[in-house]
């Protein structure tokens, strides 16, 4: 019997879940087994779908394993599958490090040091992997900043608004609720960790209620689905303080004690009527009545929000007036009670010692860099530069942890940005991703499996130790190896850039004092922490004072936040004096059924992700993709829709607005309302045309933080004829 050994990882996915990831290695170093850890209280053992068949990811023949460099003759643009050889030629890592290392100096020199951009995002959200030598990096070399508002920014700062802190109900205490509503989240697609907590509860008589234009799994399982139109949730949650403030189903002492603004919000919520709220969501007025009277009389009532409530154009107001509810009817008292939406402000690493912003003043530049918004890169690709305030056109693209050709809005933008020989593009990959198609260089990356890191979460409070469980495959290296080298090629000397994995562990926890093996943590809620203790638990619960004391912890409950009023705000001074609303407002969306836009594009599409995928990633797996096939490629819509314009089920239709078209083929059934459509989110690659359903989504920001609006896109759609669906049908 040969030797096995079972390593803890994290899985880094951009999941709330970060699940404890047993991995099993045999005497040949070969991992040969993944299950989830059963000594995580959120994990319990069991792991996702997705990461369940981790070990055909890790080892799948697709896996880009050596430095590549286009050849000569190849023109940029999407590859045939399994082609890609025939665009690249095998490099070595000197090679690649040397070139690139040329070809950015060279750039810096001519065009300024702002004309490169980093693109990065959540393919791995370990610390060290997201966000720490490559922070350094880019900012010595003084180039643009990246604003990463592709995902969370709205909600994030809506919460920051209203608490002053990302927290909120412990995942664990879903068991006590007795009143759940799931405020679009897909928690079975999602967050599937949090699905026992729920069963749980119901167990217990707990009512489940889900606010989700589309049918998700978690709706169809639920007591009550709210079929909500899109972008309309801000008028739902101002009408249920309508009426809670209007019957007194307020929790007067959390209020008066706890919350700053009532009484102007008390007179700024009279006008949103439970008729008026009605004609806008689609809901009956009798439902947001009972929607509200329960939410205030069913005790502990929590709500699990997710992040696709603020993919609409105004969605940081949707997300604002969603959090005051739980204040409103002082939910945050009780055990169960409150609202998750993120846990990730408890996490308290030191992020000025991993990313040294200070380092943009050792640069050419000597000043902080432009920002660049990471939701409009067609612009900064396409546009950028032509304005005389806009700095320097955009000449050099460093993407890694993100595969922007498929996840960015406005696709074709993008794409034809990414086309321009002008441009000079390096991708850090685990695979030939629909971006690594328009790069110059590619960079073979690691997988969690092969690296270490630590790692928090933004839906739980356990922090993790990742360990390397496997060698890199083939060439893979890490992010934290790549950009300490290449600094250490562009020759810049600071002491920072040779810092190791373990040393930048080490800063990110501030460990401080005594001997190696006794150093300990000094970051808030993580004071006592050891490596030791990592290595040996896997997972440490952050530290609470509530705890401590033998008390559970309820964010919010009592106590000064850190809000500029210290309490809940519903009337927020700081947001009025940068010119938006003080107290939450609704508007429809530019692109909604309620705007003009909808007489030329009268359908409001979705362009949601899929179950069986991580945003684009797993969607050129092979087992990935059977899962994940009955909706894959697929316009889902009502059967009202279809057949107003003639179409069936299978019928191959074109769905177009003014940014683009995409051919795909219907599928109809329950899952979508009159007036909704969907698709999910792949790789192009393996799309009809080539494009997924970014070249419908657009530019747009929302309200708060500057986020991208993929739930705000109106679209038409018509049948094909026979000859349109020949073509479509060939991918
Ligand atoms: N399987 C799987 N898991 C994932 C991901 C994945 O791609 N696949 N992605 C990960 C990432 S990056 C993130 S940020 C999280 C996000 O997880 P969630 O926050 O759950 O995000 P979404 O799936 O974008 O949206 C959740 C639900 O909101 C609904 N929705 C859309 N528009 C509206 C609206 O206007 N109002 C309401 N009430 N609901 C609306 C959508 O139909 C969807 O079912 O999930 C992570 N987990
Ligand atoms: N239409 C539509 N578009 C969307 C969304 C949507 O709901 N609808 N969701 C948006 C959201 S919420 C998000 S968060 C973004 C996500 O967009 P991205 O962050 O781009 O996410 P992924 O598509 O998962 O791509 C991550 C890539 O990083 C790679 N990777 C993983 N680990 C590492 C590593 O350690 N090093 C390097 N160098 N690479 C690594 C993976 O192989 C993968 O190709 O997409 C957004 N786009
Ligand atoms: S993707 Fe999420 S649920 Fe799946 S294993 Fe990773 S952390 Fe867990
Ligand atoms: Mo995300």
């Amino acid at each position: 019997m040969a030797e096995l050994k079972i390593i803890h990882t994290v899985c880094s996915h951009d999941c709330p879940d970060s699940c404890g990831v047993l991995v099993t290695v045999n005497s040949d170093g070969r991992a040969i087994k993944v299950q989830g850890d059963p000594a995580h209280p959120v994990t319990q053992g069991f792991l996702c779908g997705k990461v369940a068949m981790y070990l055909d990811r890790v080892y799948s023949p697709a896996r880009l394993l050596h430095p590549m460099r286009r050849r000569d003759t190849a023109a940029k643009g999407a590859l045939p599958r399994d082609k890609e050889a025939s665009a690249f030629e095998q490099i070595s890592w000197d090679e690649a490090l040397e070139t690139i290392a040329q070809r950015l100096a060279h750039i810096s020199r001519k065009f300024g040091p702002e004309a490169i951009l980093p693109y990065s995002y959540a393919g791995t959200i370990g610390t060290l992997g997201y966000g720490s030598m490559d922070r350094r990096f880019f900012h010595r070399l003084g180039a643009s900043q990246l604003d990463r508002t592709i995902c969370s920014t709205a909600g994030g700062e809506a919460l920051l608004a209203v608490y002053g802190r990302k927290l909120g109900t412990d995942p664990e205490h879903f068991r006590h609720s007795r009143y759940i509503i799931a405020w679009a989240a897909n928690i079975h697609g999602n967050n599937v960790h949090l699905w026992p907590m729920i069963e749980d509860a119901r167990r217990q008589g707990a009512k489940l209620v889900v606010i989700d234009p589309y049918q998700t799994r978690t709706a169809r399982l639920a007591d009550w689905h709210i079929a909500i139109n899109p972008g309309t949730d801000a008028a739902l949650a101002l009408g249920m303080m309508h009426i809670l403030i209007r019957d007194h189903l307020y929790d007067e002492a959390y209020v008066v004690e706890q919350t700053h603004g009532f009484e102007q919000l008390r007179e700024h919520v009279e006008q949103y009527t439970p008729d008026r709220v009605a004609g806008w969501t689609g809901m009956a007025a009798e439902d947001v009545e009972l929607l509200a009277h329960e939410y205030a009389t069913i005790t502990p009532a929590v709500i699990r929000m997710n992040y696709g409530v603020q993919r609409s154009e105004f969605g940081g107001t949707a997300a604002r007036a969603i959090c005051m509810l739980p204040a409103l009817i002082g939910a945050w008292r009780h055990l169960g009670g409150g609202l998750q939406l993120s846990t990730s402000g408890a996490f308290q690493f030191d992020k000025a010692a991993l990313e040294r912003p200070d380092l943009m003043m050792e640069s050419p530049l000597k000043r902080p860099a432009r920002v660049v918004n990471m939701s409009r890169l067609g612009h900064a690709l396409t546009e950028l530069g032509s304005e005389p305030d806009d700095g320097p056109l955009v000449k050099a693209l460093f993407v890694y942890n993100s595969n922007p050709a498929a996840v960015a809005p406005n696709q074709n933008a993008v794409l034809r940005g990414l086309k321009s020989e002008d441009l000079f593009t390096v991708v850090h990959e685990q695979f030939f991703t629909d971006t690594a198609d328009y790069a110059d260089i590619v960079l073979p990356a690691t997988t969690f499996l092969e690296h270490k890191d630590i790692q928090g979460a933004y839906g739980h409070y356990y922090l993790q130790l990742s360990n390397a469980a496997i060698e890199p495959l083939g060439e893979a290296r890490s992010n934290v190896w790549l950009f300490s080298r290449l600094a250490q090629r562009m020759g810049f000397t600071e002491a920072c850039f040779r810092d190791s994995t373990e040393d930048l562990i080490s800063q990110a926890l501030q460990l401080k004092g005594g001997p190696e093996e006794e150093r300990s943590s000094s970051n808030p809620g993580m004071e006592g922490v050891t490596l030791k203790r990592l290595e040996q638990e896997g997972q440490v619960r952050l530290r609470f004072d509530e705890e401590a004391a033998g008390q559970p912890f309820l964010p919010f409950a009592t106590g000064r936040l850190d809000t500029p009023s210290g309490k809940v705000e519903f009337y927020s001074e700081a947001l009025e004096a940068q010119g938006m609303d003080a107290m939450p407002t609704f508007r429809p969306p530019a692109e909604s059924r309620h705007s003009a836009a909808s007489e030329k594009y009268p359908l409001e599409l979705l362009a949601r992700k899929a179950d069986n995928y991580m945003n684009s990633t797993f969607a050129n797996l092979p087992g990935h993709r059977k899962m994940e096939a009955r909706t894959d490629s697929r316009l889902e819509m009502s059967a009202v829709d279809a057949a107003a314009r003639g179409i069936a089920d299978g019928d191959w239709v074109e769905v177009a607005n003014d940014r683009g078209s995409l051919c795909l083929q219907a599928l109809l059934g329950e899952a979508m309302s009159a007036g909704v459509v969907s698709a999910r989110l792949g790789w192009n690659k393996f799309s009809g045309g080539g494009r997924n359903v970014n070249v419908l989504t657009s530019e747009r920001l929302t309200d708060l933080g500057n986020g991208a609006t993929f739930y705000s896109a109106l679209v038409q759609e018509r049948k094909l004829t026979l000859d349109e669906a020949k073509t479509a049908s060939v991918r």
